[in-house]
């Protein structure tokens, strides 16, 4: 036998190797000629669905109308005060007060002796210096030299629309002292609250000039207050009498 495979078996051989890479019917019968080729069969039913995929981008802003504003916010906290407004205009003039007291029948050549007599007696007291008077500031004192109580030098000095002496300071009290020839009443108690001396309109008093020891409340029964020869303060019963010395604006 020849060393070489006869030709057509050589040729099978070939085409058998090409056939296995195209794999139709007719490769396949060409390799094996027992086999007959049938028409296409059709296609099978597709698969199941597949799982989800991953998750895809966030996409681009939707281009819809706008919706309609929301409705307002709450009210906030109140803002600081604002500074004061400007001055008003002044009002009108009111009417005319009514004098009961003040004589306004007097007419005008009166109205005005009145005044010069007024201002005469104002003069005179602002060089007195009499015995029974003393003037310091804007006050006069006065005695009538009468001893009396100290409701009874009250209801004296009220008569003239004055007041039961009260020094403010070391002024008034030294030209009550040289007025006062002998223990004076002040205008100073403490007949509201014991233990707290204040003037007659009961206020505090802001100069004080006790003699020592004073104010000892003797016989717990010293509510009012004298000032002694010495010109300094002691308080005494309100029922003794002294000096009535009264003080009158000037
Ligand atoms: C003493 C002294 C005073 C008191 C009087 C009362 C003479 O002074 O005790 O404080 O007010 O007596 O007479
Ligand atoms: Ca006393």
């Amino acid at each position: 036998m020849s060393l070489f495979p006869s030709l057509p078996l050589l040729l099978l051989s070939v085409v058998a190797a090409s056939s296995a890479e195209t794999g139709t019917c007719e490769d396949v019968r060409k390799t094996c000629p027992v086999l007959a080729c049938g028409s296409p069969g059709i296609n099978g039913f597709p698969g199941k669905d597949g799982r989800d995929g991953a998750k895809g981008e966030k996409g681009e802003p939707g281009q819809g109308i706008r919706g309609l504003q929301g409705p307002p916010g709450k009210v906030g906290p109140p803002g600081l005060a604002g500074s004061p407004g400007l001055r008003g205009v002044p009002g009108l003039k009111g009417d005319p007060g009514t004098c009961p007291d003040c004589n306004s029948d007097l007419d005008a050549s009166e109205r005005e002796a009145l005044k010069s007599e007024l201002d005469r007696i104002k003069k005179s007291w602002s060089w007195a210096d009499f015995s029974l008077g003393r003037k310091v500031g804007n006050k006069i004192f006065l005695t009538n030299g009468d001893k009396l109580t100290f409701d009874g030098v009250k209801t004296l000095c009220a008569q003239f629309q004055a007041s039961v002496a009260t020094p403010r300071n070391a002024e008034e009290n030294t030209a009550i002292h040289n007025l006062a020839k002998e223990e004076a009443f002040l205008g100073i108690t403490n007949e509201r609250t014991e233990g707290q001396f204040v003037d007659l309109t009961g206020s505090t008093l802001t100069y004080t000039n006790w003699n020592e020891g004073e104010p000892n409340n003797a016989g717990s029964e010293e509510h009012c207050t004298v000032l002694l020869k010495n010109g300094r303060w002691n308080d005494i019963k309100c029922s003794s009498s002294f000096l009535a010395v009264c003080e009158f604006p000037a």
